[in-house]
């Protein structure tokens, strides 16, 4: 089996390896020649648990090699971003063109599998290109009579970072083809090297589905992050009211925290909302108040920087999530650069995951500094990450501080003295 990966980022790169230990031929296709090179040395250009063991191993066994070039194979998978644009309006132009790339080599018994998180309908969108660029070969779904000489499916990806190689393997699939057909060729590769059940669908009922699952999580968000603001106005603590109410066996309250990052859950709701912009007061609203989050985190910090002149403030964390070096769409990131910009060399950042500060921080004054040197050094602490190494803090290293920690994880941490004249200052 020949596989040809269009995409070489945080998914295509983990799946083309993963594919190549089964024993088929994969080829990776990026636009970047940087990324190409780095492969096929045996390299990787993402981190990612165990992927630079993984990928070393199957490029020196010959079974995964990287191009800029699409050459013909017999599965096609398309793992390119789709980015939104202006007033959130998704951009497929990437996928395109990867379909524009595959029309090219396509022939007779082929499979084409779009993984990109997409807007309803762009499966059928890619069909309808394919049909167009290939009038010599009968696509699937339209009335022609006969089978189709091509399958094209959609098949999201749904992996979490940091857990990608175990969940590419080990999370269940939803694969929807444009046809039942297409579905059942697409379930054949994917049964190749997925433990997890492997379901078929329509491929837009496949798209919404990836699509709401990440809906789902913001809105979730959001509920805490709208809860965490209730709490502040009537004095109460937000993490003790979610870990009570969790007790309820049918209550299940995510966490606040200074808002949401990633590429995915801050991006995908909008596809729903564009799609159906009559329908979405609920998904729309959960967006705007996880974005507002962001920005209320700067305020009440500010204004707890500012009612101590003079005193060493340290900004923990910059990474999106917990124990990752992803600071791409991180809401910690845009905290302590709005934070540094305002109070400059009283800044100090610590982030276990960077080895020098982000070119945001240009020309602030901020410094990065190791956690024992903030502990000594800082009065002021805003906790942003919940890395474990922040989590390890014990309380008397941090109990003559003023704290404001945006992710509840010091819960020993006694009540904010300042609550009222941060309050008042913001
Ligand atoms: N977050 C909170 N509170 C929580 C949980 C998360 O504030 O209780 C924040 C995180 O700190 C982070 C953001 O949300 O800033 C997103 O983190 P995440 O861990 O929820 O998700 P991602 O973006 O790493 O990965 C998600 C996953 N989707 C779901 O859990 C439904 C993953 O399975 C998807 O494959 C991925 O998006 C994707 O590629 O779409």
């Amino acid at each position: 089996l020949k596989v040809c990966v269009l995409g070489l980022g945080y998914i295509g790169l983990p799946t083309a390896a993963v594919i190549a230990r089964t024993g088929a031929q994969v080829l990776g296709i990026d636009v970047s020649p940087h990324v190409v090179e780095t492969v096929n040395s045996g390299r990787v250009h993402i981190e990612e648990v165990d992927l630079d063991g993984l990928v070393s191993g199957v490029v020196a066994r010959g079974s995964l090699r990287a191009s800029t070039q699409i050459e013909p194979a017999d599965v096609f998978v398309i793992a390119v971003p789709t980015p939104f644009g202006a007033d959130h309006v998704p951009d497929v132009g990437y996928v395109l063109k990867a379909a524009t790339a595959v029309a090219t080599v396509l022939k007779v018994g082929d499979t084409v599998i779009l993984e990109s998180t997409s807007p309803v309908g762009t499966t059928e969108q890619v069909r309808d290109f394919i049909a167009e660029l290939r009038p010599d070969l009968k696509v699937p779904g339209r009335s022609s009579g006969g089978h189709a000489d091509v399958a094209i499916a959609y098949c999201p990806e749904r992996v979490l970072p940091g857990r990608i190689l175990v969940e590419l393997i080990d999370n269940d699939r939803v694969i929807g083809g444009i046809t039942p057909r297409c579905a059942r060729r697409a379930l054949h590769f994917y049964r190749r090297f997925v433990r997890g059940a492997c379901v078929t669908t329509t491929a837009r009922a496949a798209e919404m589905t990836k699509l709401t699952e990440n809906a789902f999580r913001d809105v979730n968000i959001a509920f805490a992050n709208e809860l965490s603001r209730v709490a502040e106005t009537l004095g109460v603590d937000v993490w003790e009211v979610i870990r009570l109410a969790n007790r309820h066996p049918r209550v299940n309250i995510l966490q606040p925290g200074p808002g949401v990052g990633g590429h995915c859950i801050a991006v995908d709701p909008w596809f729903l909302v564009h799609g159906a912009p009559d329908d979405t007061q609920l998904i729309r609203t959960a967006r705007e108040v996880n974005d507002a989050k962001c920005d209320h985190v700067i305020a009440r910090a500010s204004a707890l920087i500012a009612a101590h002149p003079g005193v060493p403030v340290a900004c923990l964390g910059l990474a999106f999530k917990a124990n990752i070096d992803d600071f791409r769409e991180s809401p910690a990131l845009k905290v302590a650069v709005a934070l540094a910009q305002r109070f400059g060399s009283r800044v100090q950042i610590v982030e276990p995951y960077a080895d020098t500060l982000p070119s945001a921080f240009d020309g602030t004054g901020a410094t990065l500094v190791d956690l024992d040197d903030a502990l000594e050094r800082a009065g002021v602490m805003i906790a942003l990450v919940d890395h474990d190494l922040f989590r390890s803090v014990p309380l008397e290293e941090r109990c003559d501080k003023h704290v404001y920690d945006t992710r509840g994880i010091w819960p020993d941490q006694p009540a904010v003295a300042d609550s009222r004249a941060m309050r008042l200052a913001s």
